[in-house]
């Protein structure tokens, strides 16, 4: 598919990754003192856990890795899962995923044998989504203070099992795990991804792929772009032409499609099982052909424009003088903040290049309290900024990192209102820009990038004057102008978004581009047992077998 050129306000050239001198830390350096492992002594990485077994290769990378070298636990038909009390979902979403490929029972169990289990359990010793995870001979230990830290080290344990346990059918083992202590915790709380459903529809069965699989990179935030120029893919009561009509398109002139508020609540269950904050999307005062075309009333002359299928943006505006379009918004905002467990929505914001600056400040100030008067925070691409932020919001920054004057400035004056910021900057964290000249999907306008430069920066010091304290987390949207297909998704989103997700989970000093291709390189097997259709770049040196 090629649109016709898109429209852009910050359009910078093409912004290649600075290539700093590296600093190549011992992962591990940041171990605290560990007190006494069965077997032989604990020593930092790397090291070779045994003859048969390599050190582990994690992304995100944890706070801490210490492998026990000669030792390993070895799963077997008489192993157990052992989920005491709180443990959440982590438990049964590990079972579903070892027994598929093990063809093993692993049973279930909420307490008993201390030998040759897998054992879930809440402790005091963490918090949040801190976990530690020890691999003895004899067992696998996993506690946490929360069952999301549970469920976050689950996903560090399948990344220490071999590739083939990803598999959908049974696989010959052995199911070795090296033996090793992890003690982890994230640098950011919002690690999120954003799936654009609008300028292409995606299926419920399509978001919970997509949601399992960054789950297994720790990613606990999902933005769902819900509304755009070229479809309204929420149903909303009252309003039934915004999906019925709205809806029934897509980019391409495809038919398109919508959720019901079912298929919402499907979507956020889903997402809540694996720890995952759904923040739903209705973008405006821009990007909002899709409702006006719904409903005449919603425009100021009253006159319904038609449904749009191409792929600029920039021409449409909600109708700011009239009290209908805060009439929908009401209705939409609270209905969707009675579907949403998580604490935000996001207004969109963006590329309002068809409202004046002083309508933009108008709208902005009346959706705030619409959102917090929904017990919501407010979110925001960062030029929501430029108008007055009720307290608690966000700004999202997603110009380009370098660049953008006006970037710059509307996230300085979001932070200078007390809105945190998370990071999505277009040349670094865009999920749907081209990795070279030469891949047949996405765009171009933020630059090409390439898995470095997807990896190689740091959210604490991309803008002038926001800060680490100013920042809420990373985020990488997936836009869908030229996606269709879960390939197309898989394409896009890996290898980048485990790059993003660790940006957003390893502490700054324990990462390096030299180690992270090397640890990035290990996934790709993974991916083919789960049947990811995963960009092969040149960058990292995948196993032969994986490509
Ligand atoms: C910019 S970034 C957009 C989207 C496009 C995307 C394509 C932002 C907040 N808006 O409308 O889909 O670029 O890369």
């Amino acid at each position: 598919m090629a649109g016709p050129p898109l429209a852009r306000s910050d359009r910078p050239g093409r912004t290649l990754a600075g290539r700093r001198g590296r600093r190549v830390l011992a992962a591990g350096a940041t171990a605290t003192a560990l007190a006494c492992v069965p077997g032989a002594p604990a020593t930092a990485r790397p090291s070779a856990a045994s003859p048969q077994v390599a050190a582990p290769r994690l992304v995100p990378e944890p706070s801490s890795v210490r492998t026990v070298p000669g030792v390993t636990f070895t799963l077997t038909r008489a192993t157990r899962i052992v989920a005491r009390p709180g443990s959440g979902t982590a438990g049964p979403y590990l079972a579903g995923i070892l027994r598929r490929s093990t063809g093993y029972r692993l049973p279930l169990v909420a307490g008993g044998a201390s030998r040759d289990v897998i054992s879930l359990s809440l402790s005091g010793r963490e918090k949040g989504e801190a976990y530690r995870l020890d691999v003895t001979r004899t067992a696998v230990r996993l506690e946490a203070g929360t069952a999301e830290g549970l469920f976050r080290g689950v996903q560090t344990l399948r990344q220490l099992l071999p590739p083939s346990v990803e598999a959908a059918t049974v696989q010959r083992g052995p199911w070795t795990v090296p033996g090793v202590r992890v003690e982890d915790s994230p640098r950011f709380a919002w690690r999120g991804t954003m799936l654009d459903v609008a300028r292409h529809f995606f299926t419920v069965r399509q978001v919970e792929r997509y949601i399992d699989l960054a789950a297994l990179y720790k990613i606990n935030t999902l933005h769902l772009h819900l509304s755009d120029d070229q479809g309204w893919r929420i149903a909303i009561n009252g309003w039934p032409r915004l999906a019925t009509y709205g809806g029934s398109t897509e980019v391409g002139g495809g038919k398109g499609g919508y959720y019901t508020q079912a298929d919402y609540t499907q979507i956020v269950r889903y997402a809540a099982a694996r720890y995952v904050t759904v923040m739903p999307e209705i973008d405006g005062p821009g990007h909002t052909n899709a409702a006006l075309a719904s409903y005449a009333r919603l425009n100021c002359d009253d006159k319904a424009p038609p449904l749009y299928t191409g792929t600029d943006v920039g021409f449409s505006s909600w109708c700011i003088g009239k009290p209908v379009t805060y009439q929908l918004l009401d209705d939409v905002l609270g209905q969707l903040a009675r579907l949403t467990p998580g604490p935000y929505l996001h207004v969109g914001g963006d590329e309002a290049h068809s409202t004046t600056a002083a309508d933009y400040a108008t709208y902005i100030g009346r959706i705030g309290p619409i959102v917090t008067g929904h017990g919501k925070k407010m979110v925001g691409w960062n030029e929501i900024g430029a108008g007055r932020l009720p307290a608690g919001s966000v700004a999202q920054y997603w110009n380009t990192a370098t660049g953008s004057e006006s970037g710059t400035r509307t996230a300085r004056e979001a932070v200078a209102q007390g809105a945190k910021v998370v990071m999505s900057p277009a040349n670094r964290a865009y999920l749907d820009m081209k990795y070279d000249e030469n891949t047949r999907l996405g765009q171009d306008w933020a630059g090409l990038v390439e898995v470095r430069d997807a990896y190689d920066w740091d959210p604490a010091t991309l803008v002038d004057g926001v800060t680490e304290k100013d920042v809420l987390g990373v985020e990488a949207p997936l836009w869908s102008e030229t996606l269709v297909t879960d390939d197309d998704i898989d394409y896009m989103a890996f290898p980048r978004l485990p790059a993003i997700a660790e940006i957003g989970w390893s502490p700054q000093a324990a990462r390096t581009w030299s180690d992270f291709r090397v640890r990035l390189a290990a996934q790709g097997p993974r991916w083919s047992a789960l049947a990811v259709n995963y960009y092969r770049s040149p960058q990292v040196p995948w196993p032969v077998s994986a490509s």
